[in-house]
């Protein structure tokens, strides 16, 4: 009765069955239907579930296009065009699916001759009768063997059906993860070009100065301060000046050990003479340039045959720039050189590296996308002593495929120049990037402890105002910033030279 309310309620047959009239009242029959409906409900999604869990999960790299790099025309990601994978049936599948339409017609026939048994026997007599009857019944057996046959052959074929359809998915993904892979180098070879032309279009302009470079710097960092503070109506140097200097480079982007070095330098100084504004700006001066005079070597060579330099430093700090254009400068020099594709890390990391190569008229050893960097690094050791080059430049990871560390991988790197070459690298180039201010310091001091820098290129200058961080560095690790890096050109990477920066910041 409760169901055939609900039948008729659920058809739209009668007005919503309240109250109905059963035993327990009408709020119990409400209650049954609803406890119907929703125990259907959930065999609906219990069911549903089955079947997707069945189909397997969809492959990976198709539930999203986050792994595509964006366009650089749109900012989107490309479209990703999933391949349609079809694979021949097995041979067992063939087989099987044959023999179970052989034995499909086999029980076709014997179910006619059955019939044609049936119509005889109507017109038989007593005695045929019988015969037809053990005919028919022999026949059934036969038939009924048949259908068996048909079904094992149809059940066999439907497992390798499910695990061809499974190799068609699996195909499909790995097909999937290709594309996605190409698109990155493709959208990544696009930005290195444009980077390229870019750089190409500024180049025929009028080169940038170091005074450009840190223009903001003096404009807005801790230089505008200072100059505030020696600007300003001449003052006699005393504690309280002394205390605004303190306060000026405590804030600036040198480190507190550079900034307390600096202070406490002009404190001793107005204590053997007395110091005015432009006194002071001179002790500072002085005791700056004395900092960032460190020995630098800017010829790209004197190392050995080949000269060989190991590029290091975090995920975007300017590496594989800084590497194009220091290929770019000993190739105009003259130089055979020969660029090592050591991080494998991106896939799109080789084709940049390629297009400044080609620019630069440099040769270009990659290895397999995720190939083992080091192995990458010694072909190119290798290769750069067979083809008798003059320069080796190694780019490296700023980060790693696994959750490997980078200083272990990058010693790795290392050691494997050495043994390709001993004696190699001759240089640990560091890049680092200035916008980061005083997180350049720390980064140089984790990456010393690692790997023993022996030179440092400060990149994006031209983009901050945080300048005043060469000091900082050279007076914390005492390895020179060899290259500064103040804009996009090959000639926007120049050599660092004190007597230049010094003058730029103060004059
Ligand atoms: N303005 C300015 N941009 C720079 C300078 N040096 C590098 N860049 C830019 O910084 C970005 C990152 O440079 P990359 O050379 O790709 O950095 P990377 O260290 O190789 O990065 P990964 O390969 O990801 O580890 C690029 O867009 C460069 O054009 C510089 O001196 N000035
Ligand atoms: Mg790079």
């Amino acid at each position: 009765m409760i169901a055939r309310a609900a039948f008729e309620w659920v058809a739209g047959q009668a007005p919503v069955p309240v109250p109905v009239p059963v035993e327990g009242g009408p709020d119990v029959a409400m209650y049954v239907i609803i406890a119907v409906f929703f125990l259907f409900l959930a065999l609906g999604v219990w069911a549903i579930r089955r079947r997707n869990k069945a189909r397997g999960p969809a492959p990976k790299q198709l539930q999203s296009t986050q792994q595509l790099t964006p366009s650089i025309e749109t900012g989107k990601p490309p479209e990703l065009v999933v391949p349609k994978v079809t694979l021949p049936p097995s041979e067992l599948e063939a087989q099987k699916k044959a023999e179970a339409e052989a034995a499909r017609r086999q029980a076709e026939t014997l179910r006619n001759k059955l019939a044609e048994l049936e119509a005889r026997k109507t017109r038989a007599d007593e005695g045929e009768r019988a015969e037809i009857d053990r005919a028919q019944q022999k026949l059934r057996d036969e038939a009924e063997g048949a259908k068996r046959e048909a079904y094992r052959a149809e059940k066999a074929a439907e497992v390798e059906e499910k695990e061809r359809k499974k190799r068609e998915r699996e195909e499909a993904a790995r097909l999937a993860a290709e594309e996605v892979q190409r698109q990155a180098a493709e959208t990544a070879r696009l930005a290195a070009e444009q980077q390229a032309a870019q750089a190409k279009k500024v180049e025929a302009e009028a080169g940038q100065t170091l005074a450009h470079g840190l223009a903001k710097t003096k404009r807005e960092g801790f230089m505008a301060r200072l100059s505030g503070l020696f600007g300003g109506a001449p003052r006699v140097v005393d504690e309280s000046v002394l205390a605004e200097l303190e306060e000026v480079l405590f804030t600036a982007d040198i480190g507190v050990k550079t900034a307390s070095r600096l202070v406490e330098h002009a404190r001793d100084q107005s204590k053997t003479k007395s110091l005015g504004s432009a006194e002071l700006k001179s002790v500072i001066r002085e005791e700056v340039e004395r900092i960032v005079t460190l020995k630098a070597n800017h010829s790209l060579s004197g190392g050995g045959s080949p000269h060989v330099i190991m590029v290091v430093g975090v995920n975007g700090a300017g590496k594989t720039t800084t590497i194009g254009k220091l290929a770019a400068k000993a190739a105009a020099q003259g130089k055979k050189v020969l660029l090592g594709a050591g991080d494998t890390f991106r896939a799109a990391a080789a084709e940049q590296l390629d297009v400044w190569a080609e620019r630069a008229g440099a040769e270009l050893v990659k290895g397999k996308d995720e190939a083992d960097p080091a192995s990458v690094v010694f072909d190119a050791v290798k290769q750069g002593v067979e083809r008798k080059v003059d320069l080796v430049i190694a780019d490296t990871a700023g980060r790693l495929h696994t959750k490997a560390n980078l200083m272990e991988e990058l010693k790795k790197v290392k050691r494997v120049i050495e043994k390709a070459l001993p004696g190699a690298p001759h240089e640990v180039l560091l890049v680092l990037d200035s916008t980061n201010g005083q997180n350049a310091i720390m980064q140089a001091r984790q990456f010393h402890d690692a790997v023993g820098i022996t030179a440092i290129a400060l990149t994006k200058l031209d983009g901050t105002a945080r300048g005043g961080v060469i000091i900082g560095i050279c007076d914390d690790m005492k390895v020179p910033v060899s290259w500064v890096g103040i804009g996009e050109k090959v000639s926007d990477l120049r050599p660092f030279d004190p007597k230049e920066f010094v003058a730029a910041l103060f004059d």
